[in-house]
């Protein structure tokens, strides 16, 4: 017997059950169907998933179930980007090992990710903190090495100087140590940096080739990679002004058009001319350590108030000799960047205006906007950045800024400063190489021995993996690795002397910017990957997550992508052919009188006229209801994923999440969202129940259908066209949507034909109902299989092929026409396409339009233009 009610915790157990009992979302690498890849950024495993893992993963597994209905052998891993601090903080605090808490952490997400019937190949799971993950990465890194892709140089880092730790950017707040409130030192260190710049050009040009990428994310990347096309001008200096005999500094400009507006030149604190000029004046010196606090992170500096140091030195103006400026000492210049020297033209540039305002230094603007009168523009306290003309720029009056560009480069790469060209042409990136170095436990070690007699050597291969020791205390801050008493001694490997073995370990972005390939085939114990794997199976079709990554983690798989072919490790350049980022989950936020957070869960509602209500369920007190913002732990407006799906089960997580906004945008989580997911369960189940007696005895191939069935049959085909058209362009809301339509027109089309007699209409709702069950398969898996029983479907729907769509059921069989009584419109009608004069002329004279028009009189004639109009003549 069918029950009343479906069962969906029942039914979910059951038939993940029998999925994984017959292994069917294994994937074999030597499969003949065509491949497809589809990946959703693999979770940290932080303790537990939250609904941005379900929305994510729910979408994934969609195209992943559609894909291998439509024929095509799928590929859906998942893994654990499984080394971070996070668990050396809960070490710290919890007194639990990096380790132990990761792994646990791994069992308990592992479990909730398979609750959610995710079509995934679980055999090829893998976990970046595993030695049999990252050996094969120090693999690469010395290949990386070897092709001269690695390079070891100094680079400025944050320094606790409380905690003796290296701090990440956004561990630096307002110029302190997050977790010590120290002020933060800026300190040379050694460290291993990717050469991803020697890719900057082909990262920046192979962007025009990511058709399948949001726009946004791409224009991210280009900014990010910043290329530009500039000046490299070398400003004399003025002999009776100089230090040490310094008579020039050279500067970066994208903007030579703008060299008349020029008031000052400014070099970086870590200049040469600025520590030169500095090692006489304390003042300078004061200044510029200072400055040099400002912190490594763009947007600090940017925030920074834009300080400034006179040298005294004064340059000479390279258009003019008898024009000189002053030299500053700048907390806004970048030795990292361009040339860390500058000349700032304040009228066009907005550092340089707040710059000249604060030290009175006044401004020149150059630039005239279109249809504003160069007498009159002047500039205060908003530099102009836009395009015009030249103006009070001597020989460069009139031109475009892109012809005053040409001429001024022209002119002063054919001037000669001690037998050098004054300027010359330079393209320049933002891009950095990328620093890898962690002083950190809880990461891929860097198999580097450092030998007194030998240098820096690295661990021969049959030495890999470097494993983490185990034994390390998390006690005192600074790097376990480092103060291990054993671990880093070590024999070098080229001489047998005693050496030391490099403890820092690599940024965690290194272990996520090659797992995509490592799932290709993860068992390989010899080498990282096989090529020929790899390269069947990479691009990835479609990559789904959070526009977070827009930037880092896609830019750094891009680079590792392509030197892992450039060390042979793969034969491609793009990995994420098509790439999706899905909105937040957002919820509304609550807090208690004393302005504490309160958990959802914790709250109930009640209506008052219009107005909703919060009351606090313990204490019966009024809640106030906040903002709907992202889902967070620390605004407690947050809610398990477990606890939905225990009560819900996860079909109708997957739908609410699936339905109610555009995948690219925010979704709300409300209660009354997840319990009409609920509703439509159920509406589904009572539907197949009916559709079950309907055809119960339905038997043999489809009988030719009547004008009922024909219908029947029309509301399928439709539908299935629509779904699959918005599967392809990712637009799961809308899939709902025609689902939510086509169970609509099944119901009435069942009632209708309570009392209709027609041949093959029971085959018509046969077929009917297994389209539908199948279009919901994808995002309802365990209640489409359920359903797919009920209906005595032979095998199951996760195995079977898409339907075919027969396009004869998408013709429109009706046409309608607009009614003309004595050439003017009353009416229109509606009638078979096939219709004839007869049947036409008697459904326009049934019109009330064209009766009312007539007002009881004959028409004389009545005029069909076929596919037109049809006009009365009375
Ligand atoms: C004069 C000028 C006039 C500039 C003007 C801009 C506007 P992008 O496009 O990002 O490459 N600059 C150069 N090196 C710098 C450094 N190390 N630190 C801080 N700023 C630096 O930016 C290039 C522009 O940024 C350069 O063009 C330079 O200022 C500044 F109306 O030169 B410009
Ligand atoms: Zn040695």
């Amino acid at each position: 017997m069918r029950p009343e009610r479906y069962n969906a915790k029942e039914a979910e157990l059951k038939w993940r059950k029998v999925w994984k009992d017959r292994d069917l979302f294994k994937t074999a690498n030597d499969d003949p169907r065509p491949k497809y890849y589809v990946l959703e950024m693999f979770p940290y495993p932080s303790g537990r998933i939250h609904m941005g893992h379900v929305r994510n993963y729910a979408m994934g597994d969609v195209v992943a179930r559609y894909k291998r209905a439509k024929g095509f052998n799928v590929l859906h891993p998942m893994g654990w980007d499984a080394f971070g601090m996070p668990a050396e903080n809960a070490a710290m605090q919890n007194k639990v090992h990096p380790k132990e808490w990761t792994y646990a952490n791994i069992a308990t997400m592992r479990a909730q990710l398979q609750s959610m019937g995710l079509a995934i190949d679980w055999s090829r799971e893998i976990a970046t903190c595993d030695p049999s993950y990252y050996k094969h990465q120090q693999r690469m890194f010395l290949d990386f090495l070897k092709e001269g892709l690695v390079d070891r140089k100094t680079a400025k880092v944050n320094w606790d100087p409380v905690d003796h730790t290296v701090l990440a950017n956004e561990q630096v707040i307002d110029g302190r140590g997050w977790r010590s409130g120290a002020l933060v030192e800026q300190r040379e260190l050694t460290q291993w940096f990717l050469k991803i710049t020697d890719y900057a050009q082909e990262l920046h040009d192979a962007l025009e080739s990511l058709d399948r990428w949001p726009e946004k994310v791409r224009l991210m990347q280009r900014n990010w990679i910043g290329r530009s096309e500039g000046l490299l001008v070398r400003f004399a200096l003025d002999p009776e002004t100089t230090i040490n005999e310094t008579d020039e500094v050279e500067v970066y400009t994208t903007r030579p058009d703008t060299l008349f507006g020029a008031k000052f030149v400014a070099v970086a604190p870590d200049h040469p001319l600025a520590k030169a000029a500095s090692a006489d004046n304390p003042e300078l010196a004061a200044f510029i350590e200072t400055a040099k606090r400002t912190g490594t992170a763009q947007e600090a500096i940017d925030k920074a108030e834009k300080l400034g140091f006179d040298t005294g030195i004064r340059a000479i103006h390279p258009l003019d000799p008898a024009w000189t400026l002053p030299v500053y000492v700048a907390n806004f210049v970048l030795m990292e960047y361009g040339t860390g020297a500058i000349f700032g033209c304040p009228a066009h540039d907005q550092r340089d205006l707040d710059f000249v305002n604060k030290y009175h230094l006044g401004n020149l603007p150059v630039v005239c906007p279109p249809d504003v009168d160069p007498a009159t523009f002047v500039i205060t306290d908003t530099a102009y950045d836009g395009d015009g003309r030249m103006i009070n720029s001597r020989f460069l009056d009139g031109k475009t800024i892109a012809d005053a560009k040409d001429e001024v480069a022209r002119i002063l790469e054919s001037e000669r400063h001690h037998n050098r060209p004054v300027a010359e042409r330079k393209v320049n990136f933002r891009l950095r190489d990328w620093g890898i170095s962690r002083q950190r436990y809880w990461g891929c070690p860097i198999p580097i021995i450092h030998c007194a007699a030998c240098g820096v050597v690295p661990v021969p291969h049959d030495q890999l993996p470097v494993v983490l020791p185990e034994d390390v205390s998390f006690d005192v801050p600074g790097n376990p690795l480092d103060r291990h008493p054993t671990w880093k001694h070590v024999a070098c490997p080229q001489c047998g002397g005693e050496a030391r073995r490099e403890t820092d370990t690599m940024d965690t972005f290194v272990d996520s910017s090659w797992y995509f390939a490592r799932f290709t085939d993860p068992t390989l114990t010899d080498r990282p990957t096989d090529r020929h794997t790899v390269n069947e199976w990479l691009p990835v079709d479609q990559y789904i997550g959070g526009i977070e990554h827009a930037i880092l983690h896609l830019l750094y798989s891009r680079f590792f992508t392509r030197a892992m072919t450039k060390t042979g490790h793969a034969g491609i350049s793009e990995p994420f052919a098509g790439l999706f980022t899905q909105g937040m989950v957002v919820h509304e936020t609550y807090k208690d009188a004393s302005g504490g957070w309160v958990l959802p869960s914790d709250v109930r509602f009640e209506t008052e006229g219009s107005a909703r209500r919060a009351i606090h369920i313990a204490s019966g007190a009024p809640v106030d209801i906040g903002a709907i913002e992202k889902m967070s732990k620390s605004k407690k407006n947050t809610v398990d994923p477990d606890e939905i799906i225990a009560s819900y089960g996860a079909d109708t997580a997957r739908w609410f999440m699936l339905s109610d906004s555009p995948p690219e945008r925010d979704v709300i989580w409300t209660e009354e969202g997840v319990q009409g997911a609920g509703r439509f369960v159920q509406r589904v189940w009572r539907l197949v129940g009916e559709l079950a007696d309907r055809t119960r005895d339905v038997s043999g191939p489809s009988a030719a259908p009547g004008p009922l069935g024909t219908a029947v049959l029309k509301a399928a085909h439709k539908a299935l066209q629509a779904v699959g058209d918005d599967v392809e362009r990712l637009r799961f809301n809308r899939c709902v949507a025609h689902l939510y339509e086509l169970a609509n027109s099944l119901q009435e089309l069942l009632a209708q034909s309570k009392s209709a007699q027609e041949a093959g209409l029971s085959h018509a709702f046969r077929d009917a109902g297994r389209i539908f069950i199948q279009l919901l398969a994808p995002m309802m898996p365990h209640l489409a299989e359920e359903s797919w029983e009920a209906l005595g479907q032979s095998g199951l729907v996760a195995e079977a092929a898409w339907p075919v769509l027969d396009a004869t059921l998408l013709i429109e069989d009706t046409i309608t026409l607009p009614v003309q009584v004595n050439g003017k419109k009353r009416d229109d009608v509606t009638v078979p396409r096939d219709a004839g004069q007869d049947a036409i002329e008697a459904a326009v004279l049934a019109l009330e339009g064209v009766q009312r028009a007539l007002d009881g009189k004959t028409p004389r004639k009545i005029i069909v233009v076929p596919q037109r109009i049809v006009n009365v003549v009375a």
